[in-house]
């Protein structure tokens, strides 16, 4: 069986033609969180720390689409008439933008707004899946499990921001509900570096009680030696 090698121990890869398949996924790439004037800013946090993961999960997401592997993107966002973000959700926080409001980008984390897209760095291609999602995990009033379940998809790559919130969130929903879960350390990013190296040791510790951890040049070799010249 190949592996990737990962911290507490290496992480299995679902042999090719077993039925079993891996997935990347692309947690809130989202102008909102990445750009100034969104929801990231809107908060206090100073946003252009999170762009130094991008060519990180570019590179990923090049990979996967080479070796004709599943790519999911999740985008953070609300209905127009907000009648999906919880009054708490929209009321938390002293930040005179909120959730709803007109702001540089469009309504601050509405869909379809442009703050609400993903960088044009990290643009869906047809056929990869788009999760919509208004809280912060992906499985969360989200169909992502019925999608991952006709794929035959067993083995999640978690990549995205932020590290400790939406990322965090989604492979512990993903773990309790089975899947087998490998964050990429240098394919994430927080705005807090604290938080994020935090993250990054809870996952791994006691014997990988979330999931594995890896970084995107280790994946990148494995995958490539374990699905070279077809798809998984
Ligand atoms: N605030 C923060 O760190 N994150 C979020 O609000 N959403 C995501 O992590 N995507």
């Amino acid at each position: 069986m190949s592996t990737v090698p990962a911290s507490p121990y290496p992480y299995p890869l679902p042999p090719r033609g077993s039925g079993a398949r891996v997935a990347l996924v692309i947690i809130d790439m989202q102008r909102d969180f990445i750009e100034p004037g969104g929801f990231g800013a809107a908060l206090g946090n100073r946003v252009e720390h999170l762009q130094q993961i991008v060519p990180t999960v570019a590179a990923l997401l090049k990979t996967f689409r080479e070796l004709s592997l599943p790519v999911i993107h999740t985008r953070e966002g609300h209905r127009p008439d907000l009648s999906d973000c919880p009054p708490a959700k929209k009321l938390r926080g002293d930040s005179t933008l909120r959730i709803g409001d007109p702001g540089p980008m469009g309504r601050i984390l509405v869909l379809g707004e442009p703050g609400n897209d993903i960088i044009p760095q990290l643009r869906p291609e047809a056929g990869e899946l788009v999760i919509d999602k208004p809280g912060k995990g992906a499985f969360y009033a989200t169909n992502l499990q019925e999608h991952l379940k006709t794929l035959g998809i067993t083995h999640l790559i978690f990549t995205g921001v932020t590290t400790e919130v939406c990322v965090q969130t989604s492979m512990r929903e993903a773990n309790d509900r089975g899947y087998e879960c490998l964050l990429i350390e240098d394919g994430t990013e927080s705005y807090f570096p604290d938080f994020k190296q935090a993250t990054v040791r809870m996952i791994q510790s006691q014997g990988g009680i979330v999931g594995w951890v890896t970084t995107a040049d280790r994946l990148i070799a494995s995958l490539r030696q374990a699905y070279a010249g077809g798809a998984a």
